[in-house]
């Protein structure tokens, strides 16, 4: 058993009947079950795993305490296994994830399953925002990982490198390191690319003088890192100098303000005070950082227009930036506990620019 009390409590207060899980980073919330393709039907009494003949060894092993069902029959649909189920424990009421399901399964479920469909988007997503202290411990593995793996990395940042040899090698690094297996959707960029918030590593090899901005992560048991850093390739110019220093103090200002109780929108407007005098406003993103947990963007967010709280237990990324089109960008991102008093951040390479 992992989270599904929690489930059942928020059943019990919304007097549902059941809840259909298909989200997977929200299938691992409730039961632990580390592999794909595979629903929950939860009930007051009842934990039912849906998923078919390539898993059903693996979920005996996993998700003991389910009664594991293979859907996947001769034309048959998952709506037709939730639709008997249903029928047998006479379900009244069946919440499942609005944000996520798909319009086909939907549609299916509509058609097959009599009981009432209630529409409970984000509801799990939302119990992931306060992390226990086994996954903060994860969290702070999956980082120590990449901050190897960084340090690393550093050694092979040289002209004629391209994005996408040093982003490959870097993956490498954190899985020799110890990340669960092939790190997500990594940013590895250079020169004038590094304007790009999301860029993707290209062909370019890095040059003399280029900034190359690395925003990445592993996981570590399914629990995510994400951070960044910006260094630049030789010396230095006085323009990199100045806009490095802008966004270190932004990033600097809003950790600070961080503590359990705090606005996030406070946070976000923290980040702007360094620069108020400056150019530099327009050049920044209206959002700072994210929850993080089994998945690397979560609730909350860091960003004026949300009303949500820090509190203690959530894991948050910081990482306001400044990206100045056709020149270049600086990111710097931290992972952070939130704590009563402050944070704890997880990430343990300095903010000071890094000049290879
Ligand atoms: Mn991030």
């Amino acid at each position: 058993m992992m989270n599904e009390t929690k489930i059942r409590a928020y059943l019990e207060k919304e007097k549902l009947d059941a809840f259909f899980i298909a989200k997977r980073v929200n299938v691992r919330f409730a039961s632990g079950w580390t592999g794909d393709d595979s629903f929950i039907l939860l009930t007051k009494e009842g934990l039912y795993f849906l998923t078919d003949p390539r898993y059903t060894e693996q979920a005996e092993q996993e998700v003991p305490d389910y009664e594991i069902i293979n859907w996947r029959l001769p034309g048959r649909t998952v709506g037709d296994t939730v639709a008997r189920l249903a029928d047998e424990h006479n379900l009244k009421s069946i919440a499942f994830e609005a944000d996520y399901l798909t319009y086909d399964m939907y549609d299916d479920f509509q058609q097959k399953v009599k009981a009432e469909l209630v529409l409970a988007g984000g509801v799990i997503d939302k119990m992931r925002a306060v992390k226990s202290p086994q996954e903060i411990a994860y969290m702070r593995n999956a980082c120590e990982i990449s901050c190897r793996a960084f340090n690393r990395i550093l050694k092979d940042i040289r002209v004629g490198m391209t994005e996408k040899e040093l982003a490959a090698k870097l993956s490498l690094y954190m899985v020799q390191e110890g990340a669960d297996t092939q790190p997500y959707g990594n940013i590895l960029i250079s020169g004038a690319r590094t304007s790009l918030l999301h860029g993707i590593p290209s062909e370019k090899a890095v040059e003399y003088g280029d900034f190359v901005l690395m925003d990445f992560g592993c996981q570590f048991n399914g629990y995510m890192s994400d951070m960044t850093r910006t260094v630049v390739v030789g010396k230095a110019t006085e323009k990199q100098r100045e806009v490095y220093e802008y966004e270190k103090r932004s990033l600097e200002a809003s950790e600070a303000v961080m503590k359990a109780g705090v606005p996030v929108r406070d946070v976000y407007r923290a980040s702007l005070e360094p620069l108020k005098d400056t150019e530099y406003i327009p050049y920044t993103y209206g959002n700072i950082g994210h929850s993080i947990g089994l998945f690397v963007h979560e609730l909350p967010y860091l960003a004026e227009q949300y009303d949500d709280v820090l509190v203690e237990g959530n894991v948050m990324t910081i990482e306001p930036g400044i990206y100045i089109p056709d020149w270049g960008g600086v990111r710097i991102e931290d992972q952070v506990l939130i704590t009563k008093d402050g944070y704890e951040n997880m990430i343990s390479i300095p903010h000071d620019l890094i000049e290879l």
